[in-house]
């Protein structure tokens, strides 16, 4: 007979300087369990201290009397998860522990240990409903997708499924309520996530997104997105999809339909490059829609490095991307990814493209080889420290090949000193969203 499920879903802590949001992932399995009727919270560690965090994790298991917990996995938190497992079962022995999220669905072998359950990695949350309402022998779990389990002692590895196009249920957003005192996103405010697509049809080499989703790019129907975001009692929305911006007439629908329902709300979104350089006339009615921000990776300011990175970009299309937001004023958030030959002319260049296009906002990643990606193949024999914590885009992974470490590290930083204290005093002075605005007032 199945045992009564009771579910608590654990988001684990990282060091986050740049945003605090809703575990949106997480909220979806909660809206999940909810429609059908099984017990379930969300323990959001980042609502949490750093001190005590295992003894504070422990209490709110007794308190609920959890015997399901459900883990929520990014490359940078393997290490800090697989350890927790162990701790848990030592304490809580009969309770069951499952792993899922970005980093368990494409390296689900990473959570295949002693002290672990189950792996979760298919697409979507169908197969996580049939084991919530299977008798989760071997048996029954061997006819799902996705998932990895243990069957005599031995892990048992199953196939992924279809990859999808839409969700099976409503995020219960009552984590997103319960977190907004502390929720942000540094210099802008607090946001509410919608998700409106799965994975990129690009295929950049350093990313993840891509591959998610297995590979394959597919789209929510757009007037279910805009009646999710117009249920949202909240007054900005990023659109945490890989890239929102791709077929225009969609983009157009959107915004047509966000304007003709009169919703009006402040959209943060990520777009291509080439897409806004090619798409000028589409900016003006995604500012009448509530578009303030667009999350653009940039990536490099060479067609050389675009050309390494697979980006399938130019330079040109870059400043064109940044002029034609500016010009229908919507601020530009150039994402950055500094590699790990950068040279000292490089580090000076990128300063001063930020400074020639009246880039305000930007955001450096130092160039990481997630696993999974086509960089991880091509760099695997290359990469140093290499420890789960250190796979948050601020670590060297890959040894400077132009200067010592330290040194790439003080132009790291350095870089940051001469950008992030004019956004500051811009968002002080109220005009951090003028985009035709230069200088520091
Ligand atoms: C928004 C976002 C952020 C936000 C934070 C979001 C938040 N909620 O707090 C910010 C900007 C802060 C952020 C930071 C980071 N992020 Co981020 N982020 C994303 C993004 C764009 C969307 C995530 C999201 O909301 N998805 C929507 C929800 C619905 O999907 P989901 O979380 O995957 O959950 C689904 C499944 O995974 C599954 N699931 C999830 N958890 C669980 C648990 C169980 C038990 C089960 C069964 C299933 C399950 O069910 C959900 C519904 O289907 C993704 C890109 C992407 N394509 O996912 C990257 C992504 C998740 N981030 C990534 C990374 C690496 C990071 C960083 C750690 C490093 C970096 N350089 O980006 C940093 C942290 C850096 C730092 N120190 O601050 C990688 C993860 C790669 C990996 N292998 O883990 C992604 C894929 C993007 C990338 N860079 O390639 N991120
Ligand atoms: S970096 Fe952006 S455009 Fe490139 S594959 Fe990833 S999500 Fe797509």
């Amino acid at each position: 007979m199945q045992k009564e499920l009771r579910v608590l879903l654990i988001r684990p802590k990282y060091t986050s300087l740049v945003a605090h949001l809703e575990p949106l992932g997480l909220e979806y399995i909660a809206g999940l369990a909810k429609d059908m009727g099984i017990k379930c919270e969300i323990h959001d560690e980042f609502d949490h201290p750093w001190t005590f965090r295992f003894s504070r994790m422990c209490r709110v298991i007794k308190k609920g009397n959890y015997n399901y917990i459900g883990l929520n996995a990014n490359a940078n938190t393997v290490d800090y998860i697989n350890k927790r497992a162990k701790q848990l079962k030592k304490k809580f022995p009969d309770i069951t522990i499952q792993v899922g999220g970005p980093e368990a669905e494409m390296n689900y072998k990473e959570f295949c240990v002693d002290d672990v359950d189950y792996v979760y990695y298919d697409n979507g949350l169908s197969t996580l409903k049939k084991m919530w309402e299977s008798d989760f022998t071997p048996e029954a779990l061997d006819e799902l997708t996705g998932i990895a389990f243990k069957k005599d002692g031995e892990w048992i590895i199953k196939e992924k499924g279809e990859p999808v196009c839409g969700f099976i249920t409503k995020p219960d957003r009552t984590a997103f309520y319960r977190g907004l005192k502390k929720n942000y996103i540094f210099m802008k405010g607090k946001y509410a996530l919608s998700k409106a697509s799965f994975s990129c049809p690009f295929a950049c080499s350093f990313c993840y997104c891509t591959k998610m989703n297995s590979g394959v790019y597919t789209e929510r129907d757009i007037m279910e997105v805009i009646d999710e975001i117009e249920e949202i009692k909240h007054d900005k929305i990023w659109f945490v999809d890989d890239t929102f911006f791709f077929h225009r007439d969609r983009v157009k629908t959107f915004c047509n339909e966000i304007i003709k329902r009169g919703i009006k709300k402040n959209f943060m979104a990520y777009a291509r490059a080439d897409f806004l350089a090619a798409n000028p006339d589409i900016l003006p009615l995604a500012y009448e829609a509530g578009f303030r921000d667009i999350l653009v990776g940039l990536e490099a300011i060479s067609d050389e490095t675009l050309d390494e990175y697979n980006k399938q970009t130019s330079k040109n299309d870059n400043e064109m991307a940044i002029k034609n937001l500016h010009d229908a004023g919507i601020v530009c958030n150039g994402l950055f990814v500094i590699n790990y030959t950068a040279t000292r002319d490089d580090y000076r260049k990128l300063l001063k493209f930020i400074k020639d296009n009246n880039l305000l906002w930007v955001v450096f990643g130092i160039f990481t080889p997630y696993k999974g990606t086509d960089a991880y193949a091509e760099y695997q024999d290359k990469v140093i420290n290499f420890k789960s914590w250190r796979l948050d885009g601020t670590h060297i992974t890959l040894k400077p090949t132009n200067m010592s470490s330290f040194e790439y590290m003080l132009r790291y930083y350095w870089i940051h000193v001469l950008t992030y204290p004019k956004i500051m005093v811009r968002t002080l002075f109220g005009t951090s969203y003028d985009t035709k605005r230069k200088g520091w007032f």
